[in-house]
């Protein structure tokens, strides 16, 4: 069913439908939303969670009794719908004290503001519930290349994450965190700009076991990367901790389109990948379906809430797809053809050595490298078949 339900685990930032949609060119288009009332409308279409910021629920300044009553009030909207806090982020980005960035602002104590406004968000996530902190570095980075020392900006870093990690240890708290790749914008050059760069630095903390990535369909895609490729690898890694669903056309501008109204095809071959894992077994992702996108700047609230509905709609309609794409026996039978299930298949036989694989003419001397260079693949017919499902054309 394309009816969304709990049980499908999707999750809004509520910086998404609660965009009023300023932009670099022009004011607001929309009047600010009440999050109590995200809360309710999101859980009224049949989403399970809501994520925010800090400052996107407790305005950046407020005295303590002002936070304290936000805070109420939005548990109060929590509790009346069932509707959970999965992960929390923190804004290291809007204010101008981080125009330089947070964790490796060149500024001292710039740096050790930014700690602290995490540490106070981590127990206020911890108090919530929250499994995943994610750490966007939107201001982590430069415009010029003699104005950023990276790698003393990648040590002041890890020295951050790794004081987070201690500190949700020592509490108990069991957080998790999730780096999120992005090429550029707002910097000129953003550190980490992409999966593949998080996943590697990630290895590198003191406990990098607690620490894993939160790609963005748009972002890998600003870089011209294949999204699903780069989340199969983070799969494979074991660091797809959280996930950003979006739609983007291609390296341009950040666009967070609703998710599935940019690249459909591989958004149906990322749905694919996260419900029903590799088809040779490999895993898929069970974690909140997270969407952060921008309701479009010529909408009023009516098209925010049919575009929060737009991207559960299209993760159940390629869900159902993928569904009918796997249990088609034409399919399993391209699957052989292509040879895409003899991928699973280990390239040596169980305990053979390399002196074995020497000693097997079968292997090279009488190889027939012809034949091979001869075969088809036949990936145009599965890729055909792919897109008749898409289509609904099978
Ligand atoms: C900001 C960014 C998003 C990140 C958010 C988390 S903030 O809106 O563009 O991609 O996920 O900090
Ligand atoms: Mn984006
Ligand atoms: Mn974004
Ligand atoms: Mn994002």
């Amino acid at each position: 069913s394309v009816q969304p339900t709990k049980a499908d685990k999707f999750s809004f930032g509520l910086w998404t439908v609660g965009w009023t949609a300023r932009d670099p060119f022009g004011d607001a288009t929309r009047a600010a939303l009440d999050p109590i009332e995200a809360v309710h409308k999101l859980n009224e279409f049949g989403a399970y969670g809501i994520t925010f910021h800090d400052d996107d629920l407790v305005p950046f300044g407020s005295d303590a009794q002002t936070r304290d009553g936000i805070i109420a009030g939005f548990k109060k909207a929590l509790d009346e719908t069932g509707m959970v806090v999965p992960m929390v982020t923190t804004n290291l980005f809007t204010h101008p004290v981080f125009k330089d960035g947070g964790f490796t602002s060149n500024d001292r104590g710039v740096r050790r503001y930014a700690l602290r406004k995490v540490l106070r968000n981590m127990d206020l996530a911890a108090e919530l519930g929250a499994q995943t902190l994610v750490l966007w570095g939107g201001r982590e980075g430069a415009e010029y290349d003699e104005a950023k020392d990276v790698q003393a900006a990648l040590d002041r870093y890890a020295e951050g994450l790794n004081l987070l990690a201690q500190y949700s240890e020592d509490k108990g708290y069991g957080l998790r965190f999730a780096i999120e790749p992005k090429p550029n914008e707002p910097r000129g050059d953003i550190l980490l700009p992409t999966a593949g760069h998080a996943i590697a630095f990630v290895q590198e903390l003191e406990r990098s076991e607690l620490f894993g990535i939160n790609p963005e369909v748009g972002h890998e895609q600003m870089s011209n990367l294949n999204f699903t490729q780069g989340i199969a690898q983070a799969l494979w890694h074991k660091k797809l901790f959280h996930i950003d669903l979006n739609g983007q056309h291609g390296p341009k501008f950040d666009q967070d389109l609703v998710f599935g109204h940019a690249d459909l095809l591989n958004a149906f071959s990322l749905v694919d990948l996260l419900e029903n894992g590799a088809p040779g077994g490999g895993p898929g992702y069970d974690g909140p379906r997270h969407f952060d996108y921008k309701p479009s700047r010529t909408e009023n609230y009516e098209g925010v809430w049919e575009s929060a509905k737009a991207n559960m709609r299209m993760y159940l309609l390629l869900k159902e797809r993928a569904a009918a794409f796997r249990a088609d026996p034409e399919v399993q039978a391209a699957l052989e053809a292509s040879k895409v299930l003899e991928l699973a298949k280990p390239t040596l036989n169980e305990g053979e050595s390399y002196q074995d694989l020497l000693n097997d003419k079968s292997a090279f001397e009488e190889y027939d490298v012809d034949a091979a260079g001869e075969q088809g693949y036949h990936f145009v017919k599965l890729h055909q078949l792919a897109i008749d499902h898409v289509l609904r054309a099978r």
